[in-house]
């Protein structure tokens, strides 16, 4: 009669173990879903708890959860800022206060043709228009992006020969931009390697160049498209140099989404669309 008793205590015993383990083990994946989805959809969905924790040990071996700034690893677009909502979740929003500009140097002309103070008021209203704030002025204003430094300035007409003319010099352009950066060792391996293809082989030599350029301005948000607001390092300091660069980038998003497609670049730089393969370094998320 002993043996069996002693058998059923076992079990028992057993039994609540394996209840307080997999109740733990539930909880601890509860913590950790989160962290799941911080590298790959942090941009898209704002309001998405990015709640972490970092397993230490105390003195006595036991595993112990300190909880760190959501905002950590939190990225917010320009005219934003990260806070902890009520929950504890990073959230996005718009920057209240833009720092007082007096320098005229530091003023914009936007896509609208009008001149503001600063970067940071032109992306605080978009932000605004974005959430549907009643600060927002006019709903076009989600679209407000920088077209240049300084205030707006009449622009000369680009002629239709002119624009004509354009993909070519541009491709010439990425092309040797591409090629310096390669000689100033500034490239990754990845790229310096399409760089040399595209020494090497002639029917290369514009594709890598587009290739390279479209993958390096698809920034944030990281999603194989080139927003008008990602276009941005390359139009704004062109814009004084060549008038013809604001209607040549807008014609590239041909079916107007605010967009760029490795598929509308080619297209718009004139390069064979067979030749335009995604060849993008993939180091997010990895
Ligand atoms: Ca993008
Ligand atoms: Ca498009």
């Amino acid at each position: 009669m002993r043996l069996p008793r002693v058998l059923i205590a076992a079990i028992l015993v057993l039994l609540v173990i394996d209840v307080v383990t997999s109740e733990k083990l539930r909880k601890y994946k509860k913590f950790k879903h989160p962290r799941k989805s911080t590298t790959t959809t942090s941009t898209t969905t704002e309001s998405e708890s990015l709640t972490l924790e970092e397993e230490d040990e105390d003195d006595d071996g036991e595993k112990v959860q300190t909880f760190v700034d959501p905002c950590l690893k939190k990225h917010c677009s320009a005219g934003r800022i990260c806070q902890s909502n009520d929950d504890g979740e990073a959230e996005c929003v718009c920057i209240e206060t833009c720092p007082e500009e007096v320098d005229p140097r530091r003023k914009v002309c936007t896509n609208q043709n009008t001149t503001w103070g600063s970067d940071c008021e032109v992306y605080r209203m978009r932000c605004w228009c974005d959430k549907g704030s009643d600060k927002c002025e006019d709903d076009s204003m989600k679209h407000l992006h920088i077209e240049y430094y300084g205030e707006c300035r009449e622009m000369p007409e680009c002629l239709d020969e002119e624009m004509d003319d354009f993909p070519r010099r541009m491709r010439d352009w990425l092309f040797n931009i591409m090629r310096d950066m390669a000689d100033r060792d500034e490239l990754t391996p990845h790229y310096k390697a399409l760089e040399r293809e595209a020494e090497n082989n002639q029917t290369r030599r514009w594709a890598n160049a587009a290739i390279w350029k479209w993958c390096d301005l698809d920034g944030e948000p990281h999603d194989r498209r080139v927003s008008r607001h990602e276009l941005f390092p390359i139009r704004a300091p062109l814009m004084a140099l060549e008038h013809c660069i604001a209607p040549f980038l807008n014609n590239c998003d041909e079916n107007d989404d605010h967009k760029i497609t490795l598929k509308e670049w080619g297209k718009c730089l004139q390069v064979d669309p067979d030749e335009m393969e995604d060849r993008c370094e993939d180091v997010r998320g990895e």
